[in-house]
C-alpha cells in the first residue's frame, strides 16, 4: 500500500486531516503539540466505477483501493536544534513514498500559529532540509570512508554529496532540479525531501469561496506539486456521519462534496497510481497498479499464483462492461479482449485472469 507522511506547524490541522480521512477520532486539539506519537490511519480512495460494477454483479462485498497516511508531531522552526518537539519524529516517514504538507489558512483567534501557507511552508521546507542534511552528511561519512576501498559505492556516494551541497543552502532535494535519476540513485538514503510532495491548504468555512485564491500562490511555489484547498475540520466531521449522509452535508455547507475525493485523487496521480478492477458476484474490487504496468504484474497484486501461472487476461473498460450489463452480455457481443502477459493495462480496465498453476 503507499504511503503518505502529513508534515506541518502545530495546530495546521494534520490530525483533523487523518480523521477526515480515516474517519478515524484521533485527538485533534487547540494546543499545539497535541499529536506525540504517530497515527497511522487507511482511507479507502473513492471510486464511481468500483461502486457501478458492484451493483451490476450485485456483489456481496465491495473492496476499495486504500493509502496510507501517518500523522506527525507537528514541526517548528528550530526542531532541527531541538525546538519543541524536536525532529526525531521524522523519523516516521522516512519510509513512506510521499510527504503531504499541511498548511494552514484558516483564522481562528483562540488556536495559536501562523495562518499564512507560505510562512509556514518555509519553516517546513527549511526544517525538512535540515533534517536531510542532518542524515545525508552522516550518511556521506561512512560511505565516502567505504568508497575508498569499493569503487561500486562511488556512484552512490557522488550523488549523496550532490545531496549535501543543496541541503546545505537549506533547500530540499525536490527543488534541485535533479534528473530523475538522480532522485532515483537517491532513495535508498530516505531522504524525506527526496519524496514527491503535495499539499493541502487547510481553510476555514467562511473561506470556502476563497478557495482557489488561497491555493494559487502555494501551487506556484511548489511548481508541479499538487496543491488542494480544504476545509478539514469540516471533513472531519462529515467523515463521522454515514455515507449516505455525507454528500447531503457537504452540498449544503457549498462544498460541493468531493474535496476530499479530489485530494485523494491528487494523491493517487501523484505517486502515478492507477486503477484497474475486477468483478463477480461474490466480491467487486479496485486493485493498485503503477502507470504502465504489463499485465502480468498486475495479475501479482491479486495473487502471486495468478500471476506464476498467468495465461491470459480478459479485458474490458468498465464503461464497456457497464453498458453490457455483465460479462455473459459483453463476451457473446465480442467486447471482451483477450490480452497477454506483456499488455499495458489501462486505469479503469476490468480484468478477469486466466491462469493455471
Ligand atoms: N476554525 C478551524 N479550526 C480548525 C480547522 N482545522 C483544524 N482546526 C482546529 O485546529 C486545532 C488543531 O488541529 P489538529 O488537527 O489537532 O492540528 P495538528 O496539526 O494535528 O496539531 P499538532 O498535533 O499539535 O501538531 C483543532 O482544535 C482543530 O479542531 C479549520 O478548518 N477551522
Ligand atoms: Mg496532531
Amino acid at each position: 500500500m503507499e504511503r503518505f507522511g502529513f508534515v506541518g506547524l502545530p495546530n495546521s490541522g494534520k490530525t483533523s486531516l487523518h480523521n477526515a480521512l480515516s474517519g478515524g477520532e484521533a485527538v485533534a486539539a487547540r494546543h499545539a503539540f497535541s499529536t506525540k506519537s504517530a497515527n497511522v490511519g487507511v482511507a479507502r480512495v473513492p471510486d464511481e466505477r468500483l461502486l457501478r460494477l458492484a451493483e451490476m454483479s450485485g456483489s456481496r462485498r465491495t473492496e476499495h483501493a486504500s493509502v496510507q497516511f501517518t500523522d506527525i508531531g507537528g514541526l517548528v522552526s528550530g526542531s532541527n536544534r531541538g525546538e519543541g518537539l524536536g525532529n526525531a519524529f521524522l523519523g516516521h516517514i522516512r519510509d513512506t513514498d510521499a510527504i503531504v504538507y499541511v498548511l494552514r489558512a484558516f483564522a481562528d483567534a483562540d488556536i495559536a500559529g501562523d495562518d499564512d501557507p507560505l510562512n509556514s511552508l518555509r519553516v517546513l521546507e527549511t526544517e525538512l532540509a535540515l533534517a536531510d542534511l542532518d542524515s545525508a552528511a552522516r550518511q556521506l561519512d561512512k560511505l565516502a570512508r567505504a568508497a575508498k576501498g569499493d569503487p561500486s559505492l562511488r556512484g552512490g556516494r557522488d550523488r549523496l554529496a550532490r545531496a549535501v551541497e543543496v541541503l546545505e543552502d537549506g533547500v530540499p532535494l525536490y527543488r534541485a532540479g535533479f534528473d530523475d535519476d538522480v532522485r532515483q540513485g537517491l532513495r535508498p538514503f530516505f531522504l524525506i525531501t527526496n519524496k514527491p510532495v503535495l499539499a493541502v491548504v487547510n481553510i476555514g468555512e467562511e473561506q470556502i469561496a476563497a478557495a482557489e485564491d488561497l491555493a494559487e500562490p502555494v501551487r506556484a511555489e511548489l511548481g508541479a506539486a499538487e496543491v488542494v484547498a480544504l476545509c478539514v475540520q469540516l471533513e472531519a466531521e462529515a467523515a463521522q456521519l454515514d455515507e449516505r449522509e455525507r454528500p447531503e452535508m457537504l452540498a449544503a455547507l457549498g462544498l460541493g462534496g468531493g474535496a476530499l475525493d479530489r485530494f485523494l485523487a491528487a494523491a493517487y496521480h501523484l505517486l502515478g497510481l492507477r486503477t484497474f478492477l475486477t468483478t463477480g458476484e461474490k466480491e467487486s474490487r479496485a486493485w493498485t497498479f503503477r502507470a504502465g504496468a504489463p499485465a502480468v504484474e498486475c495479475a501479482g497484486a491479486v495473487h502471486s499464483d495468478i500471476q506464476r501461472g498467468f495465461i491470459r487476461a480478459d479485458t474490458i473498460a468498465w464503461e464497456r462492461l457497464l453498458e453490457a450489463g455483465s460479462w455473459a452480455a459483453a463476451r457473446d457481443q465480442g467486447l471482451v479482449r483477450s490480452e497477454g502477459k506483456d499488455y499495458r493495462v489501462a486505469d479503469g480496465d476490468v480484468l478477469e485472469f486466466r491462469f493455471n498453476v
